[in-house]
């Protein structure tokens, strides 16, 4: 699927990058930041769902070098855990989807923290200090 190490280190990122700013929109809605739109929340919580399955191919091993990322060499010696954690996230993602879909804030916001804690989950175990 990918040529260079650089070349899967640019395809997660954006995909993570372009999952977040999806996933941001929802999350403003669900904090107050922005005006609940029920359309506007499905659309989005689609998207993220599509999105969520993709960062994981990128994650090829030896890619932890190769290009600027924060990525850990414990993704690669724990794979099953970190597996687990991108499993997590693709099912908390897809409870957001449903809840956005019924048009329902009050689930909304509790899948918008669990995914958010999802994420975190990750971040926390897997990404390098800046
Ligand atoms: C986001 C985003 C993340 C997560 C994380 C949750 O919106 O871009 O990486 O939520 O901050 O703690």
């Amino acid at each position: 699927q990918f040529q260079k190490p650089e070349d899967a280190i640019k395809y997660r990122q954006g995909a993570l990058t372009v999952m977040a700013s999806h996933f941001g929109r929802i999350a403003a809605m669900a904090s107050g930041r922005a005006p609940f739109d029920a359309k506007a929340a499905a659309e989005n919580a689609d998207i993220v769902a599509t999105l969520s399955k993709l960062p994981w191919a990128g994650f090829a091993e030896g890619t932890d070098k190769g290009a600027p990322n924060r990525a850990k060499a414990e993704i690669w010696k724990e794979s099953a855990k970190f597996k687990e954690g991108s499993d997590k996230m693709i099912a908390e993602v897809a409870k957001l989807e449903t809840a956005a879909k019924a048009g329902n804030l009050d689930q909304i916001k509790v899948a918008v923290g669990e995914v958010g804690k999802s994420c975190k989950a990750c971040h926390d175990n897997y990404r390098a200090e800046k």
